[in-house]
């Protein structure tokens, strides 16, 4: 058990589930618009800087779930290998390649948005998208694909799995409900970035 599943956190695998993960042999390559593309093994990935952002993962579906994310700040992550000057977006790549999803590269580089691999101090399991996954609280969680295997930086947003089938590339949240997974509430939540524990 882990406390996302504790709390009964929804499990978003549009593309299937994949089974277990393990982290070990697990790599993710970085490549595109980058100066020195890599592959980092998941150790790679836990030897660089570690942050915590207190943030909520808040779903189009109209849920929310706050905690602390731990993991790399892409921009720390992506100053690794250098940008190059015609570097817009970033895209994600999921396990099996089938889920990809782009966000752009100046929400990339805000300080909450991680390669995540813990959520309230525990490893994510595949559940949730580990061993390690895209956490971007200010836009929609499509944006924060799981089990990442892949890391592109590109000069365009190339539409992902969700949005060919109609959500918007923008993911701007919207004013509205939203169950709170923490509370089991619902609550209101303004337009824009879902950071803090909103009242
Ligand atoms: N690979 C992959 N990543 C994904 C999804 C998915 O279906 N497959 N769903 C997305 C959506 S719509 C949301 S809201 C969050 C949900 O994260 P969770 O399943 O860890 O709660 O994951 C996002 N990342
Ligand atoms: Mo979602």
């Amino acid at each position: 058990m882990s406390k996302l599943k504790d709390m009964h956190t929804p499990i978003f695998w549009a593309e299937g589930h994949p089974g277990p993960l393990s982290a070990e042999g697990w790599t993710v390559t970085v490549g595109g618009l980058v100066e020195r593309p890599a592959a980092l093994t998941y150790e790679a990935i836990r030897a660089l800087p570690r942050s915590i952002a207190d943030a909520r993962l808040t779903s189009v579906t109209r849920w929310s779930v706050r905690g602390e994310w731990g993991g790399v700040r892409l921009s720390d992550l992506l100053d690794e290998v250098g940008l190059q000057d015609r570097a817009a977006h970033v895209q994600f790549v999921s396990y099996r390649e089938i889920y990809t999803t782009c966000i752009p590269l100046e929400v990339a580089l805000r300080e909450r948005t991680l390669l995540a691999y813990e959520f309230d101090g525990e490893r994510l399991d595949a559940d949730y998208g580990g061993p390690v996954r895209a956490f971007c609280p200010y836009l929609w969680g499509y944006k924060s694909a799981k089990s990442v295997v892949g890391l592109n930086v590109l000069d365009r947003s190339v539409p992902g799995y969700w949005e060919v089938r109609g959500y918007p590339d923008d993911a701007q949240i919207q004013a509205g409900r939203v169950h709170d997974v923490n509370t089991h509430r619902w609550r209101h939540i303004p337009d824009g970035e879902v950071i803090e524990f909103l009242d």
